[in-house]
């Protein structure tokens, strides 16, 4: 059955795999599922065809057959769900806790990040962003710390590469130009090792693929 997901016509880092599209497709790749992707402008993500399959107006969403999802943790869960045991592990234990980093990927620890991508941008010339700056920063350390501590020298957060690992990596990565994932380096080594999958590389070429192509007009 055909995967279609939706990306941005034009990823507004450039394509440098911050777009959200890059974790679904990563999972896709890992799971080694073919996928085809439909480029969405900004204007068409707000009109009524795009907000059928996703309320908030955003990229990515996943079509398979009957079926459309949005939100990349759900999205990625069904991926692992439905093509084990690449992205869960089989022991239903050790699943469950593959699931529970997924959640803290997304729940706990990507909240601060944004929060700091929203003070230095979206709030950039706004006369708060000075002192608000170094508070969100300290509170985006404060997870780093926590995270390098659960890490400590494994490879992956539990056993093996897993769809937490995916979204934990994929969050971090928002990071690298603030400059803070250096402070930690075994976080950044982790990140790198994600980053240095295979699968990861087929992701980031393919969206990278886009964003360097002419526009299409008409
Ligand atoms: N929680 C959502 C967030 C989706 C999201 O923020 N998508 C961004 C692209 S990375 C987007 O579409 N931004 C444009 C907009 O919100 O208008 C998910 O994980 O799928």
């Amino acid at each position: 059955m055909t995967i279609t997901i939706t990306a941005f016509e034009r990823s507004p880092d450039g394509g440098k795999g911050l777009a959200r599209d890059t974790r679904v497709r990563w999972a896709l790749e890992e799971a080694g599922l073919p996928y085809e992707v439909r480029l969405v402008s900004f204007r068409a993500m707000k009109e009524a065809a795009h907000l059928a399959l996703h309320p908030f107006g955003q990229i990515p969403t996943y079509e398979e057959g009957e079926l459309a999802l949005f939100e990349t943790g759900a999205i990625v869960l069904h991926i692992a769900e439905r093509h084990q045991p690449r992205l869960f592990p089989a022991d239903a234990n050790a699943r469950a806790r593959a699931i529970a980093w997924m959640f803290a990927a997304l729940n706990t620890v990507e909240p601060p990040i944004l929060d700091l991508v929203t003070v230095k941008f979206a709030e950039g010339d706004r006369p708060w962003k000075a002192e608000r700056q170094p508070l969100v920063e300290d509170r985006v350390r404060i997870r780093l710390n926590q995270l390098a501590a659960r890490l400590g020298d494994g490879d992956w957060l539990d056993g093996g590469f897993s769809a937490g690992d995916l979204l934990m990596v994929s969050v971090l990565l928002r990071l690298r130009p603030s400059g803070l994932l250096n402070e930690f380096p075994s976080l950044a080594a982790y990140v790198a090792r994600g980053e240095a999958r295979p699968a990861y590389q087929r992701s980031f070429a393919a969206q990278l693929a886009i964003n360097a192509a002419p526009l299409a007009v008409g």
